[in-house]
């Protein structure tokens, strides 16, 4: 899955992808190294982020959405009104940090036949990172995501529709993000598949002392423990670097 945040303040990429056009462009050349799935975003969630309105956020989406919509899109929001218009205009895939907490979330996925990425979070994007604990992080994340794929399935989401991510970087620290990781493995017992986003995050920073344009081989890292702990989708920016990171990660598997 590859992302393209049509934001001024996104982490990595924020501003670059503003300008309808250029976030095409990326889109386009995110598919062509290689994405099965294009993410696209109207607002941005790192930490201390300000919110934005429901018209901003279609504003910045829907052209972009209209022009690459022969693609399989995804859309990262948490706004029933945002994902009514998006599956409407032809996206295949939401992607809720707030896996579907909104009123009227649940009905607007069930009400079409989309895919979506249930995620967790610990508070909100402006405060999220202030001092997040967990007694046991790895039970906690994976109770809540065992409740929230059994309420989108009794909403009427069928379990081959569903995805859920641990939401690395979301309310966690750096020591949370890797006990997630190391303990990745116990999330397949939520029997839906397991999507992880960890590139270029600020855990990165922590490990490496990189700033976030510097983070591609620490992400590429974190790519490889995260296949390893049976994530299937890959939430990142840099497609064609993490595709070879698979073909590796594959072919040591046996599947050459
Ligand atoms: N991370 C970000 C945004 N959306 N969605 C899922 N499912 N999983 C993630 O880990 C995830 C996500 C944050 O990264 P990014 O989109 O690059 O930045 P920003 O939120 O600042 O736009």
């Amino acid at each position: 899955m590859g992302v393209v945040n049509v934001t001024p303040d996104s982490f990595s990429d924020g501003g670059r992808y503003l300008d309808p056009k250029a976030a095409v462009a990326r889109a386009r050349q995110l598919a062509q190294d290689g994405a099965d799935i294009v993410d696209i975003g109207g607002e941005s969630t790192r930490p201390g982020a300000a919110p934005v309105s429901e018209e901003e956020e279609l504003k910045r989406v829907l052209p972009v959405l209209q022009e690459v919509k022969h693609l399989p899109v995804s859309i990262d929001t948490r706004r029933p009104g945002v994902m009514q218009a998006v599956l409407a205009a032809g996206a295949s895939m939401i992607n809720d940090v707030e896996a579907l907490a909104a009123p009227g979330a649940l009905e607007a996925v069930a009400r079409s036949g989309c895919a979506v990425c249930l995620m967790h979070k610990k508070g909100e994007p402006a405060t999220m990172q202030r001092d997040p604990r967990y007694r046991d992080v790895v039970g906690e994340v994976k109770s809540f995501l065992k409740e929230r794929v059994k309420t989108a399935m009794s909403s009427g989401i069928e379990a081959a529709r569903i995805v859920v991510d641990p939401g690395f970087g979301f309310g966690k620290t750096a020591a949370h993000n890797l006990e997630l990781l190391r303990r990745l493995k116990e999330f397949a017992a939520l029997r839906v598949p397991l999507l992880a986003g960890l590139s270029r995050k600020s855990t990165l920073e922590k490990l490496t002392g990189r700033p976030v344009e510097e983070r591609l081989a620490g992400s590429l890292a974190m790519a490889l423990l995260a296949l390893q702990g049976g994530a299937t989708i890959l939430r990142v920016h840099d497609v064609r670097e993490t595709r070879d990171v698979i073909a590796v990660w594959q072919a040591f598997r046996g599947n050459l």
